[in-house]
């Protein structure tokens, strides 16, 4: 079809070519602008209700908010289709699949070729970060589904705002994001209510900063602000202008002194970030307010300082385990309405309800695939990976500093994975390049956050292993290079948590959740030098009597916490021959100092 570019809202040359030029490819019914207002939201989604794509949720229950089911085969990412199209097949690295772009494009161009027929094409201009930053990161996404045009009002700063800015003071630079669900309806063909491919597509050309998705409507697969720009694309970036763009929550902590402290923390996808993002602390005299759940961009201030920034606007949560007395603020910011949900059970009251939401299991549901659900049923009734997906603004405890473009100072940075040994509960580091080797040699138990099996340990450096747009050597290398990019670095401390340790019974051995705050006091009195720790060979872990137990003390006894504490030699020996073989995968360009480091814990465990 052709463009009227006289009746698009902006001058943007390159958008405006870009946009004809897809809708060229793709075919589609009509294009439509979004411009991010209310108005358009509330249209979208009663559109998405009467085609029977969406449920509105009772206003009563939780306000403006809707029900989508996927299919049920397009549940989570899909990192065996997850592409690096870099020109060098090294520069993707050992990690990541890699094709050539040029022939990756005639590839996907073929699968585009009409596939919108029958669709409306959404031009989603947003921003990631605020869009008064020094330098805002624009990117505008195509795509033919409507709930990837409403999700993308709720993650990120979406419409007409960005879109103005793009042309502020010359037409700006955007990651262009290019998002089919590869169903394209031909005359008279009706629609599903999740159309979607199976072949399944998603592609970062880096040198290019751009981005093709194709054959999933899905989160991380279809939102392309998320992990395909805000990792993938901006690791690359950040390589390039001397940053950092990680997977990573960001915290700001109070102590009962008044003292303020900044905290990000890296897990693996569904391994606590969300919940520690929002947590509320069960020791006295201390609060948390939430900064970022996921995504953390951190830059150096002019004094040396490591400065993070969440791009994000919303949260897009895991569903399952979230409840009152685990995480009670992502309760109250869903209870503010304005939310998406996506593959969990529907109450028969038009509520929506997950495992762990409440003490008790409703008597009926309707379950994620549409199914009516009884105690008896004997399956869960939502997706292990059913997310809300919510606006930022509605958190309790968000912090004012949220949407400050200059981000906050970083004290300390945390590690952490799912393993149900070896690992403590936590360990701090003796350095910055001491807090690499242990960030490179991270590991966790595999989630449904991804499509694949479940609970398989396996190496996930800095939690970012589906999410390095580059080599991954080189990604190592980035990291230890932040002590030299600055003339005078003043680096975050860098510990290892672990809060998924469990007994040899299979029960985890720490409560975790608003517990984890003890942790977090624990790490604040190591920054501030006033709490003990003793020396392992993997790092300084606290003696029995530096965590607080207070209120606590029969749920963990000293036997329990020193279970949990336990840096034992003989399992990290069998560890060594794990990381010797991800050292080895990571390749080339993997920094040699990291192998020297590997050399010394060998030793350090020897004469342990
Ligand atoms: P992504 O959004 O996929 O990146 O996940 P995430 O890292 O934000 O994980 P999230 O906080 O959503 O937690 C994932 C699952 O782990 C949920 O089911 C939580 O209930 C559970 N979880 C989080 N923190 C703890 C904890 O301290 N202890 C235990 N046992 N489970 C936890
Ligand atoms: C993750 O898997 O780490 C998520 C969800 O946060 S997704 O947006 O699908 O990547
Ligand atoms: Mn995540």
């Amino acid at each position: 079809m052709s463009v009227d570019t006289t009746q698009a809202p902006t001058t943007h040359k390159a958008l405006l070519e870009w946009v004809s030029e897809i809708a060229a490819l793709t075919e589609p019914d009509s294009i439509y602008w979004c411009d991010g207002s209310q108005e358009e939201y509330d249209r979208l989604g009663a559109e998405l209700v009467a085609a029977g794509t969406a449920f509105k949720l009772d206003d009563s229950k939780k306000k403006n908010s809707y029900y989508f089911a996927s299919d049920p085969d397009d549940v989570a990412r899909v990192e065996d289709r997850t592409y690096i199209c870099s020109t060098e097949e090294i520069d993707a690295g050992p990690t990541n699949n890699w094709r050539d772009p040029a022939e990756m494009k005639a590839v996907m161009t073929e699968l585009y070729r009409g596939s919108m027929h029958g669709r409306t094409m959404y031009v989603i201009p947003f921003c990631m970060g605020p869009i008064d930053a020094e330098d805002p990161k624009f990117g505008v996404e195509i795509s033919d589904s409507a709930y990837v045009a409403m999700s993308m009002r709720i993650m990120t700063r979406m419409g007409e705002g960005p879109l103005k800015a793009m042309t502020t003071g010359g037409d700006r630079a955007f990651v262009p994001c290019l998002h089919s669900v590869g169903f394209p309806l031909e005359e008279g063909q009706a629609d599903v209510p999740w159309p979607c491919n199976e072949e399944k597509y998603i592609v970062h050309f880096p040198e290019d900063r751009a981005i093709w998705s194709y054959g999933s409507g899905y989160g991380g697969n279809a939102l392309l602000g998320k992990k395909c720009y805000s990792l993938r694309i901006a690791s690359v970036m950040a390589r390039d202008e001397g940053w950092l763009a990680e997977h990573m929550l960001i915290l700001k902590l109070t102590s009962p002194a008044g003292k303020a402290y900044h905290i990000a923390g890296a897990f693996p996808s569904a391994c606590g970030k969300t919940n520690l993002a929002m947590i509320d602390p069960t020791l006295d005299g201390w609060t948390a307010e939430t900064l970022g759940d996921d995504i953390n961009w951190m830059r150096f201030d002019k004094e040396g300082y490591l400065r993070g920034v969440n791009p994000e606007n919303g949260f897009f949560g895991v569903a399952p385990g979230t409840g009152w007395s685990t995480n009670p603020n992502a309760m109250r910011t869903i209870d503010g309405g304005n939310s998406i949900f996506t593959n969990v059970a529907r109450t028969l009251d038009g509520d929506v309800w997950w495992e762990g939401m409440t003490d008790e299991n409703p008597a009926e549901l309707i379950d994620w695939k549409g199914e009516p659900w009884t105690l008896e049923s004997g399956v869960k009734a939502a997706h292990p990976n059913s997310r809300f997906t919510t606006p930022m603004d509605q958190c309790p405890i968000l912090s004012d500093e949220w949407d400050d473009p200059k981000g906050v100072r970083i004290d300390a940075i945390l590690f952490g994975g799912r393993r149900a040994t070896t690992i403590p509960l936590v360990l701090e580091t003796s350095s910055w390049s001491h807090g690499v080797f242990v960030g490179a040699t991270c590991s966790s138990e595999t989630t449904a956050a991804a499509k694949g099996k479940v609970g398989v340990v396996r190496r996930d450096p800095m939690a970012m292993l589906p999410f390095i747009g580059y080599n991954a050597g080189d990604y190592i290398q980035h990291w230890l290079d932040m002590e030299t990019l600055h003339e005078t670095p003043h680096l975050p401390k860098v510990f290892y948590v672990n809060w998924f340790r469990k007994s040899d019974d299979g029960k985890f051995l720490w409560p975790g959740f608003g517990e984890n705050s003890r942790v977090l006091a624990w790490i604040v009195g190591r920054l501030d030098g006033t709490a003990d720790a003793v020396q392992t060979p993997v790092g300084f872990v606290p003696t029995l009597d530096a965590i607080d137990r207070t209120g606590i003390e029969d749920e963990v006894d000293d036997e329990t916490l020193a279970a949990v504490l336990k840096v034992d030699v003989d399992e990290w020996k069998q560890e060594i021959p794990l990381i010797e073989e991800w050292f080895t995968k990571l390749g080339e360009r993997f920094p040699k100092q990291l192998w020297k480091d590997l050399e010394d814990l060998k030793t350090a465990l020897d004469n342990a």
